[in-house]
């Protein structure tokens, strides 16, 4: 096979930046690609930061301006991994110069960002993805697979939770570095676009689009510290959510995400009911796919935990053995390997900036539900 080498720049170093780098350094080692990554620039504003992660990573240069990776011809590839006010301008600017870009999720802060973001890579043809990573987690991906063909039959309830307990304290300040998820400048939204968003695009790529919600949305503490303004400033995000919501094909959803259960760091649930069989799963046990079909002989019908490990699992085969399970990180390589072989095939790959927008206007509806209490239609365009 002959390989092509597609030179990367991965844009900010936080938590996505590593997560994602890990992703590429790993691919190629587990997946036979027709295309392959390469560590060729990571950029973070300071030239320290940037330094350290290029020699830790194994990155072959670092940069301090984004603008300046954009203008780099032996660049092919930006990854956006930098807070959520950025990603419009990074994206408009990497399409504008013909790069294949790779964005963290959410798309954008509003459904206004992420249409520009649509138009502009798709008026370049750049290939393009959205990090919604959840979905190619082998256990997901195996709801995925059991849906399609028909096991459940029709559906008539999906619920998902997304619950953490991380900003229960008045005294945690917002803004700035790993703060940033709490300023509504730079996030857009709390929980609805940080959290949800994973919920929805989960739920949208299993169940069909969403037609209409209803929201409730809270800020339980209402005014912090700033941590770049130096003063106490009012608190626009949603600390939490919770939503009604109707799919397209006439099942019913129930989502609710939080920043104040106490006790929940990351649990990411969802289950799914259906005419035959209902699927559940928890991102705490993410190997882990719960299974019940009504169909088994009623004496030894029942709950089933499938682990999944096995060979002929999704992604299984390129692993361990079956009985060792992976983790939360691999759901990172499986994208990069996706949408690497994407570019191999020349097909895209979802979830692409036009299906990571369908979610964008599933945010946009909720949080203006939770604004005038009425139910929203979700905009189609
Ligand atoms: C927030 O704490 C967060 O890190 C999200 O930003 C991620 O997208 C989610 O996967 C885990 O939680």
């Amino acid at each position: 096979m002959t390989r092509k080498d597609v030179r990367v720049a991965v844009i900010g170093t936080g938590f996505m930046g590593r997560a994602h780098t890990n992703a590429y350094r790993k691919v190629g080692n587990f997946f036979e690609l027709g295309h392959r990554p390469v560590l060729q620039a990571v950029c973070a504003r300071s030239p320290g930061a940037a330094e350290a992660f290029a020699q830790k990573w194994g990155f072959a240069s670092h940069e301090t301006d984004w603008r300046r990776v954009i203008e780099r011809d032996d660049i092919d590839a930006v990854d956006i991994c930098t807070p959520n006010d950025t990603h419009r301008e990074i994206a408009l600017a990497a399409a504008a110069a013909g790069k294949i870009i790779l964005c963290e999720k959410p798309l954008a802060r509003t459904a206004a960002e992420g249409a520009e973001m649509v138009a502009a890579v798709e008026a370049a043809g750049v290939p393009n993805t959205v990090w919604y990573n959840y979905r190619r987690v082998p256990a997901v991906t195996l709801a995925k697979q059991l849906i399609d063909e028909g096991k459940l039959g029709r559906i008539y309830h999906y619920r998902a939770q997304f619950l953490q307990d991380w900003t229960i304290s008045e005294d945690l300040p917002q803004g700035g570095a790993g703060l940033w998820r709490l300023d509504v400048g730079a996030a857009g939204s709390g929980v609805t676009g940080d959290l949800l968003a994973h919920c929805i695009d989960t739920a949208i790529w299993l169940n069909g689009g969403v037609s209409k919600v209803s929201a409730m949305t809270e800020t339980f503490v209402k005014e912090r510290h700033h941590n770049l303004t130096g003063k106490v400033e009012p608190v626009g995000i949603d600390d939490a959510c919770a939503f009604l919501c109707r799919f397209d094909n006439g099942s019913l959803g129930t989502f609710e995400s939080t920043r104040y259960a106490r006790g929940h760091k990351a649990l990411y649930t969802f289950e799914i009911n259906g005419e035959h069989a209902s699927i559940a799963w928890d991102l705490h046990d993410l190997h882990r796919l719960s299974y019940f079909d009504h169909r088994d002989e009623s004496r030894t019908r029942g709950w089933r935990s499938i682990h999944v490990t096995d060979g002929d699992m999704p992604y299984m085969d390129k692993w361990w053995v079956p009985g060792l399970q992976i983790g939360y990180e691999h759901s990172f390589v499986h994208q990069v390997a996706d949408f690497f072989d994407g570019l191999s095939r020349g097909e895209a790959v979802g979830p692409t900036f036009r299906d990571a927008q369908i979610t964008q206007q599933v945010c946009e509806a909720v949080l203006a539900s939770g604004r005038d209490g009425t139910w929203h239609d979700v905009a189609k365009d």
